[in-house]
């Protein structure tokens, strides 16, 4: 299939590629293959024709504005379905490919890489090697399998709140070259890394990222699909703690992530910082008698703490939820290994909201409050919705992505007063139910109509929940099968309680409570 392999090329090729470490290196005619053209993609052309690369893009779909800014730029663009190598590819014979986050490590085009030699980066790679555009910002990275986006969000409030440019990019959605090519520059970038982003990172050589802190959240079976094994999506995680240069925070509640620190080549002179909802010992961030606290960034720290904000103010916010107040422990983490006064942080979290379809309260009516945790895609985010509340009507349910629910429906058979099934992967979840609650109210939505999932989702909850209970939207799974993202999913979910309840709903939700019944 590739044309012959000539080593001497591809050394040559890799030693060019060597060099290539800033914004001013000699980018120039450097042949570079892109692939796909979601917001990654032409982020990626954008930057390279800037640079005076040779940019071929190759797509399955496009946009037909990204396709005419394509031609203006000078990037050509060879439309494919990608099943198979392009001709177009083989004859163009690039130096490099930049292969968007979506692609699989097998996929046809990265193999045919890997056969002829040809290097491959991810986005973040190139975004780190030009990183000195406009000015050197220092990055935090954060990764893990739930509480990402929030735990970002976060810390760049933080960050901000301090005086300092911070930008929340990466998988967040903002590509992080554009947050390096912003003209205005910026002190911190914090960067949501994927799996999928980390397991086209390197961590050594001229294209590793050498952060000020990182972070991974927790860890649960996730992308199966995508990584092939748990152990291989563990150590695509594991890789955002190389060469961390101040602090490496982990969650003390999850040692995976604690070995990760250890096994970790780290800069000299980095911290392990736990985060968790117990007590901290010295170098940690944790939780006394309802005050979260600061036991790493001061001098005292054998025997003293600083407070940082108590559970029962960040409840009345809305932000009591145990698996947000973590967050907002490993987001203060990040922050002050970075310098920001503990009060700046309790200030701003004042002010701070969590994004629509992270537990979420909709509606409530005749004591029954209804909440859109849409963006919990896997069990482990739905394990910590369905443990924030007490009595719940679940509505769970999409794409699993090779991940087995089984253990979640288990443990949390004896909290539900009814499952309602929805999506293209119910068996599995409808055999769980059956074989660790027979005797629970099931019904499933059969209908893969979008318009109507939630419509009849909403109706059998409706039928069945009691004054006291919740009914809870946390999917467990994705939703690209019948919506076509979470938010599309959680938006229709508002829709239809809306419509349910017309005028019944209360003017005012309450805040959530952390639930201590779980
Ligand atoms: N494509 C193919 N074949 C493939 C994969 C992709 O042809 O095998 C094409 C698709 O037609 C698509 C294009 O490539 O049009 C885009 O590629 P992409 O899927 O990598 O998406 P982007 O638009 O570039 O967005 C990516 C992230 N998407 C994924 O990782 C799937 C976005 O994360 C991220 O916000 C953005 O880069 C900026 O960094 C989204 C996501 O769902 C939110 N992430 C997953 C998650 O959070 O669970 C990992």
């Amino acid at each position: 299939m590739a044309a012959a392999v000539n080593e001497s090329d591809a050394a040559a090729a890799r030693a060019r590629l060597d060099t290539l470490t800033s914004w001013n290196a000699d980018w120039k005619g450097l042949r570079v293959a892109v692939l796909g053209l979601g917001v990654t993609g032409f982020s990626v052309a954008d930057t390279l024709t800037e640079l005076g690369a040779d940019v071929l893009v190759l797509a399955p779909t496009v946009d037909d504005d990204r396709a005419r800014i394509l031609e203006v730029i000078g990037a050509r663009l060879v439309r494919h379905p990608l099943d198979a190598v392009p001709s177009e590819l083989e004859e163009f014979d690039p130096e490099l490919v930049v292969a968007s986050p979506g692609f699989h490590p097998d996929h046809p085009v990265l193999e045919w890489a890997g056969a002829t030699g040809v290097a491959v980066w991810g986005d973040v790679e190139l975004a780190w090697r030009v990183r000195d555009k406009v000015n050197t910002a220092e990055w935090i990275l954060v990764t893990g399998t739930n509480g990402k986006t929030t735990t970002v969000q976060l810390t760049a409030t933080f960050l901000a709140a301090n005086g300092l440019r911070a930008a929340p990019c990466g998988n967040i959605g903002v590509p992080v070259l554009d947050a390096v090519r912003d003209p205005g520059g910026f002190d911190v970038l914090v960067v949501e890394l994927s799996s999928y982003q980390l397991h086209h990172l390197p961590t050594v050589g001229p294209g590793a990222l050498h952060p000020w802190a990182s972070v991974v959240l927790n860890i649960a079976d996730d992308h199966l699909d995508w990584h092939g094994s748990p152990e291989a999506y563990r150590a695509a995680k594991a890789t955002v703690y190389a060469n961390t240069k101040v602090a490496c925070v982990y969650n003390r509640a999850d040692e995976t992530t604690m070995h990760m620190v250890e096994d970790a080549e780290v800069e000299e002179g980095a911290r392990a910082i736990g985060f968790g909802l117990d007590v901290p010992g010295p170098s940690d961030f944790g939780v006394v008698e309802g005050i979260l606290c600061d036991r790493a960034f001061l001098e005292e720290r054998r025997t003293a703490a600083l407070e940082i904000a108590t559970v029962d103010e960040l409840a009345v916010r809305g932000l009591g939820a145990p698996h947000v107040v973590a967050n907002i422990l490993a987001a203060s983490a990040l922050a002050r290994s970075y310098g920001v006064p503990v009060g700046i942080i309790h200030d701003a979290l004042g002010e701070f909201r969590l994004d629509a379809h992270r537990i979420e309260v909709v509606a409530e009516a005749g004591g029954i409050r209804w909440i859109d945790d849409s963006k919990a895609t896997n069990p482990h985010a739905a394990e910590a919705s369905l443990r924030a509340f007490g009595r719940v009507v679940w509505i769970v349910g999409g794409l699993l992505k090779g991940v087995d629910a089984d253990g979640l429906v288990a443990a949390h058979a004896a909290r539900l007063r009814a499952a309602i099934v929805i999506g293209e992967d119910r068996a599995p979840l409808v055999a769980a139910f059956r074989r660790h609650a027979p005797e629970l109210p099931l019904f499933e939505v059969v209908t893969d109509d979008t318009e109507t999932v939630m419509p009849e989702a909403v109706a059998l909850a409706a039928g069945i929940a009691e004054a006291g209970d919740t009914v809870l939207l946390a999917p467990a799974a994705a939703s690209m099968d019948q919506f076509t993202d979470y938010a599309d999913r959680g938006r229709r979910f508002h829709e239809a309680v809306r419509a349910r309840l017309g005028g019944e709903a209360d003017g005012d939700t309450a805040p959530l409570e952390p639930n201590d019944e779980g």
